[in-house]
């Protein structure tokens, strides 16, 4: 099976961390594809160009990161990291928030690119920068729904918050939420964390 990803895509982060949680690495061939390269091999697989993208053995596509990483905890691992969210509604608007954080910090990065040719839009940038902020503050106040055990939202949203370091250190996430400062900790010192640390 072949997973198209970069190093720096915290999507993409995410199925790597189911992968080393279900111990996949050996059934898992890691293809690194830049989007913006435009590869044959990813978009004749995901007409959208984004990554990451799963292709099984019998050719079929999986994307994008929500649809791989349910199919590598139900189809190849034992569910484990779905369980919980599976029919609580609360819980799956939870992972939709996690994701829609981690879609606008993409943008806001995106945003930075344009800076360069002289193009990044204050209104863009400005709405961003506060959607991210009330998320976060919203995150914080919730962190007690958050499944007991370690779930697929738990990767989302360290996901979120360890792209926030990468790319995004100028926004100081960590003052006045020390909440998500602590699980942020917790969840890096797990082993699939470390073992998939965000880098070009
Ligand atoms: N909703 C998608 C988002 C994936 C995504 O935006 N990936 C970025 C990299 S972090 C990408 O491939 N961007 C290239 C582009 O937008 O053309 C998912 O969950 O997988």
């Amino acid at each position: 099976m072949q997973l198209y990803l970069t190093y720096s895509s915290p999507f993409a982060r995410t199925a790597r961390i189911v992968v080393q949680e279900h111990k996949l690495q050996s059934c898992i061939n890691e293809h690194f594809s830049h989007p913006f390269h435009n590869q044959q091999e990813l978009i004749s697989n995901n007409p959208l160009g984004k990554v990451p993208c799963l292709n099984l053995d019998n050719g079929t596509v999986i994307m994008d990161s929500e649809v791989i990483c349910s199919y590598l905890d139900k189809q190849l691992g034992d569910g484990r990291l779905s369980r919980e969210m599976e029919n609580d509604w609360n819980l799956r608007t939870l992972y939709s928030i996690t994701s829609g954080l981690m879609e606008t910090l993409v943008q806001r990065q995106m945003e930075k690119l344009r800076e360069r040719e002289g193009l990044r839009s204050e209104f863009w940038w400005q709405r961003y920068n506060s959607a991210i902020n009330r998320t976060l503050d919203f995150l914080e106040s919730n962190v007690s729904i958050l499944p007991e055990q370690f779930s697929l939202i738990h990767i989302n949203l360290g996901a979120a918050l360890s792209y926030l370091d990468f790319r995004h250190e100028d926004l100081n996430w960590r003052g006045k939420r020390p909440q998500l400062t602590a699980l942020s900790e917790a969840l890096e010192a797990r082993d699939s964390f470390s073992a998939t640390n965000l880098h070009e």
